[in-house]
């Protein structure tokens, strides 16, 4: 009705001369200045708080949680916190993660053997995410955490759990309640099986636990002395139908 209103009203007129405005700078300066400061201030704040949640700061303590079809490793950076290197042509059964211990950093790594990630409370944890053969999604529903995994790409969040299992059980009246990591990509047909467990617990049982978990120098065959790279198939490591399959396409 209101548009048809204004049809009729600049319906064609042989004695209406259409207005001639061709330019107001005044107008155009602040259409275009405002709106740049606005997106400026949108874009400067938002990045700073995409920063803070996805950098991996200094300060915290730096881990690894690694997707493939179809479950979860999480790998600690053990004492000197700091990851050491991978490479994919060293993955193999025992060596699900294809680290490298040529590296020192490697070896305080720990590797969780259960599927099961224990975080202690109050700490800041600076996550880094892969995967290895196709996209998965790290989603931590409780902590309002959801990143990609990306195969040959690091991905990272970052995020300090406040309140611990046995805390959250009691709040909630629930003594079964578990934080958990699921996948939200779709990523095969076994998609749905895959489900960590996370305990938060107190940095003391934390240290306990890590005890107890693999370390990377107990694997055999993370050596890549042990491998020529540049001919994983001559080598006595043997090639996961992932790896194969990768190399095909390589
Ligand atoms: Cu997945």
């Amino acid at each position: 009705m209101f548009y048809s209103g204004f049809a009729h009203k600049y319906r064609h007129n042989h004695s209406r001369r259409a207005y001639f405005y061709p330019e107001n700078h005044k107008l155009e300066l602040i259409w275009t200045v405002v709106p740049a400061i606005v997106l400026t201030v949108l874009i400067v704040t938002g990045l700073k708080q995409w920063n803070d949640i996805l950098m991996t700061e200094k300060k915290g303590m730096n881990m690894q949680v690694y997707g493939y079809q179809f479950a979860f490793i999480a790998r600690y950076s053990g004492e000197d916190n700091t990851l050491g290197k991978s490479n994919f042509r060293l993955i193999n059964d025992e060596n699900a993660l294809g680290l490298n211990l040529d590296d020192k950093a490697t070896k305080d790594d720990i590797i969780t053997t259960g599927n099961e990630m224990r975080l202690p409370v109050g700490t800041s944890i600076n996550f880094t995410f892969n995967a290895r053969d196709v996209l998965h999604g790290a989603y931590m529903p409780h902590f309002r955490a959801q990143m990609n995994m990306v195969p040959g790409m690091n991905t990272h969040f970052n995020f300090t759990p406040t309140i611990t299992t046995a805390e959250m059980r009691k709040k909630l009246n629930k003594p079964d309640f578990d934080y958990v990591l699921l996948c939200n990509k779709i990523c095969g047909n076994a998609h749905y099986t895959m489900k960590m467990k996370i305990v938060v617990e107190t940095p003391e049982e934390f240290a306990a636990w890590l005890k107890t978990q693999k370390k990377a120098s107990e694997i055999p065959t993370a050596n890549a002395a042990e491998v020529k790279v540049a001919d994983a198939a001559s080598t006595n490591v043997q090639p996961t139908a992932n790896l194969k399959l990768r190399q095909i396409i390589l």
